[in-house]
């Protein structure tokens, strides 16, 4: 066993974790992909690796990394997210050590911390599936054409309340949309690879300006152009515009959701502080901890820390 790899049973220590945190900070910097960064499709990836999580059945969550099958891997709601697993694979390769599901959440909380963003409180210890029998089913995540009675129903069901969907729903900072993966098309703020609340303020700056458009393949979203910038100068390049999904729109048109939008947008001190807490929680679903905090969920471990 390599010398910086836990014992057997023991889950990896803050010392452990460095180098693998070291690692996962140097493959961020992608300039040949999206916006120049890694760091927006690795939330996703740990999100969507949570977000199937049910509290009534306790089924889903981070832990088992059911991502690498294709019953959930090949859930169209997780299709791009190979291009994350694919970044994190070398360094999975240099730290065996590491579960999947915990590299992947780990990973998340590396790259909101580099791109500006809050730390959040990450605990180790996920082991992965042996096989694909506890993945859970598809269809638990949630659908950007929707509205607020959706977004209720989807994260109710993880043990959500309504400012924690708004917290979370700040992570849409971050990274865009992608035609050939959801469907919908573009990023929601100019800097997508910032962390920071603009998310919320343009929300709000734009509404009444924010233009419902349907595309090609006939879903609806909205978009923000400035016309003046849209036109561009000859030979300067042409400025995108922003988008915002139906359901992030509800968070506006919600009364109780837009009361935290309001907060969210007027103080990006309480959103950092509000959006550590909440996606620690998201990350931490599912999972049973000892007394100990050694995770307790599954004897069936392939290669986890209990081997
Ligand atoms: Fe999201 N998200 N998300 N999202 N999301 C998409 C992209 C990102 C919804 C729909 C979409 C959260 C919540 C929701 C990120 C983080 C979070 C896309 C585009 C859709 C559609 C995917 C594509 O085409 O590549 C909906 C609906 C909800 C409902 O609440 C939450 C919660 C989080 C994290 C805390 C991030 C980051 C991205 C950018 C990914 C990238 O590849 O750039």
């Amino acid at each position: 066993m390599p010398q910086n790899a836990p014992a057997p049973g023991a889950a990896p220590t803050a010392e452990q974790l460095e180098p693998v945190k070291a690692a996962v900070r140097a493959l961020l910097h992608q300039p040949e992909y999206d916006d120049g960064s890694a760091g927006p499709v690795l939330v996703r990836l740990a999100w969507h690796s949570a977000g199937t999580y049910c509290k009534e059945t306790n089924t889903g969550g981070s832990n088992g990394a059911g991502m690498r099958y294709e019953k959930e891997g090949g859930d169209p709601a997780n299709a791009g997210l190979q291009h994350a697993r694919a970044f994190l694979e070398p360094v999975k390769s240099q730290f065996p050590f590491i579960s999947y599901a915990d590299l992947w959440t780990l990973a998340a909380t590396v790259a909101v911390a580099e791109m500006g963003g809050p730390a959040v409180p990450w605990q180790g210890g996920r082991t992965d599936y042996a096989d694909d029998a506890k993945v859970p089913p598809r269809g638990r995540l949630p659908d950007g054409a929707q509205g607020a009675d959706h977004l209720r129903f989807i994260f109710h069901r993880m043990g959500f309340s309504d400012q924690e969907i708004v917290a979370l729903s700040g992570a849409h900072n971050l990274g865009r949309c992608h035609g050939d993966r959801s469907g919908f098309e573009g990023k929601w703020v100019n800097n997508p690879t910032r962390f920071s609340n603009q998310y919320f303020k343009l929300l709000l700056k734009f509404e009444g300006e924010w233009k419902k458009t349907t595309l090609k393949n006939g879903l609806q979203q909205f978009v923000y152009v400035d016309e003046d910038l849209a036109a561009g100068e000859e030979g300067e390049e042409k400025e995108e515009g922003l988008m915002m999904l139906p359901t992030d729109m509800s968070l506006i048109s919600d009364s109780k959701f837009r009361a935290w939008v309001e907060k969210y947008a007027a103080d990006q001190d309480l959103f950092f502080r509000d959006f550590a807490a909440v996606f620690a929680k998201l990350l931490e679903l599912g999972i049973k901890r000892n007394s100990e905090g050694r995770v307790v969920n599954d004897e069936n471990v392939e290669d986890g820390y209990r081997s």
